[in-house]
């Protein structure tokens, strides 16, 4: 019998040795394969098929010049990107970042994820990302508008509702993607709505869509710890980030009862021994797009702490990284465990290091992987397109029950397959291996293509 891990080594030297420059890109490739080498065991033609060769290379990647101009009259030039990486399930599906660390690295490890994150909601869609080192902070609404206008004059060549559909991610909200729409629309001349998600509501957007990601946070967490006869009511719960993901896994925590103490941004933190008080994080971060360190001003008791990864030195029972990749490493899953917490959520991508996961699994905490925890709000824009595809608008409790069903579900096959194949509690390994196989087997039945 061929060595698995022979096989799954060989290729990930393949991987760094044709692309040495993409850390990120190889720390995601080695997270999947290395959990999955019983199934390869089991099933050989994988190998014979050159599954794992072929799921490592994108389908298809475009990089191309943004140019725009500033309200000075000045002319930036910035790289945009879309990586299409697999569409054996569907239309490559995934979000936009547009953040000045972007490159090609960050941008395949994120679509990498996705291929896998999108198999695991059981729903028709393939895996995609794309961006652009833009930065979206202390421009005016005008340049944001030039920018994605420009952006949108190129994408707009690769995408469609049944080829690639984009969305939101870091930098990228309803306001983006609302001028990505009306110039997308203005060059096609067709109102072609399922061309991208996170729509605004009045133009078939989906309800439920800007709460998706942090609301099946919550969702896969509490059945995380139902299992294990957790309560979530009165624990202390650490949240970073005080975006998208993180304001909406904060609304749902405390509407289970739990106590959220932090959150951040990528200047610090703080802490408010109170709960946090999600009003006025809303108004500083989605009205305003402020600074977090403005809330210490106006609430007494709470502290604002310079320099974000501080945030894992809060006593905790539970932790929810939501801000970006890697922004939880060894020393703060050492710090985390020390204080007692029992259950770490990603809300953001990769934001746990490798060691850092081994850390906690070595420890008994329980871990909810990104790609199974974080999937309702993808999730959540495949329903969107549902909608648009039927031309009907669903209640926001409709959607927001059908997220909860896909959670549990996402749950229960992550479960299951550590059960069969792995520690019955490595939700990396069965989150991993459920997406791995549905994948892998759809590319065998579409032959070598
Ligand atoms: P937002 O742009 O709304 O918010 C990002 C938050 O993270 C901000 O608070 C930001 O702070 C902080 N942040 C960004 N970059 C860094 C950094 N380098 N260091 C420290 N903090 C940083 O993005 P989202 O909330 O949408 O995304 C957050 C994470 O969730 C990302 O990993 C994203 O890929 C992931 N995700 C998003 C989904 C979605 O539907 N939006 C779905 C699934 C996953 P600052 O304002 O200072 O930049
Ligand atoms: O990382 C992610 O899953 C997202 N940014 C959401 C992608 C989407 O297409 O809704």
């Amino acid at each position: 019998m061929a060595d698995m891990k022979q096989y799954v080594n060989d290729v990930l030297e393949l991987v760094k040795k044709r692309d040495p420059n993409e850390p990120e890109f190889h720390n995601t490739v080695k997270e999947v394969l290395t959990t999955i080498v019983p199934v390869l065991e089991k099933n050989p033609q994988f190998k014979d098929a050159k599954i794992l060769e072929r799921m490592v290379e994108a389908e298809r990647i475009v990089t191309f010049r943004v140019p725009w101009q500033d309200d000075k009259g000045e002319i930036h030039v910035n790289r945009g990107f879309r990586v299409q990486m697999n569409s054996a399930i569907g239309p490559y599906k995934g979000g936009l970042r547009f953040h000045p660390s972007v490159n090609l690295s960050i941008l395949k490890f994120l679509a990498f994820e996705q291929v896998f994150k999108n198999a695991l909601t059981g729903l028709p869609i393939g895996g995609g990302k794309g961006g652009s080192d833009f930065d979206p902070k202390g421009k005016s609404d005008n340049e944001v508008m030039k920018f994605c206008q420009s952006f949108m004059t190129e994408l707009v060549r690769h995408i469609g509702p049944n080829v690639d559909v984009p969305a939101g991610d870091i930098g990228v909200g309803g306001r983006e993607i609302g001028y990505l729409f009306g110039q997308y629309k203005s060059i096609r001349d067709a109102y072609d709505a399922g061309v991208l998600t996170g729509k605004g509501v009045q133009y078939w957007g989906s309800l439920a869509r800007t709460e998706a990601t942090g609301y099946g946070l919550l969702y896969f967490v509490k059945n995380m710890l139902d299992a294990k006869g957790i309560d979530l009511k009165d624990k202390t719960v650490v949240v970073s980030g005080a975006g998208n993901v993180a304001i909406y896994a904060i609304e749902k925590a405390q509407s289970f009862g739990a106590k959220v103490v932090t959150c951040s941004d990528s200047n610090g933190y703080v802490y408010d021994p109170d709960g946090i008080d999600l009003a006025a994080v809303k108004e500083i971060k989605e009205v305003r797009r402020g600074r977090i360190k403005e809330y210490a001003e106006t609430h007494k008791n709470a502290e604002y702490h310079e320099g974000c990864k501080g945030v894992w030195t809060v006593k905790c029972d539970i932790a929810l990284p939501c801000a970006t990749q890697s922004e939880l490493d060894l020393d703060a899953a050492k710090v985390l465990v020390a204080n007692g917490v029992k259950a770490v959520g990603e809300g953001a991508n990769m934001p746990s290091t490798l060691d850092a996961i081994e850390y906690f699994q070595q420890n008994k905490v329980l871990f909810a992987p990104a790609k199974a925890a974080n999937a309702g709000g993808v999730a959540t824009s495949a329903l969107e397109m549902a909608q648009n595809s039927e031309r009907l608008q669903w209640t926001f409790e409709e959607v927001d029950e059908k997220l909860k069903g896909i959670m549990k579900n996402i749950y229960e096959q992550a479960k299951k397959n550590a059960e069969t194949y792995a520690d019955p509690d490595d939700l990396v390994a069965g989150a991993n291996i459920s997406a791995f196989v549905k994948v892998a087997n759809v590319m065998m039945a579409h032959g070598l293509v």
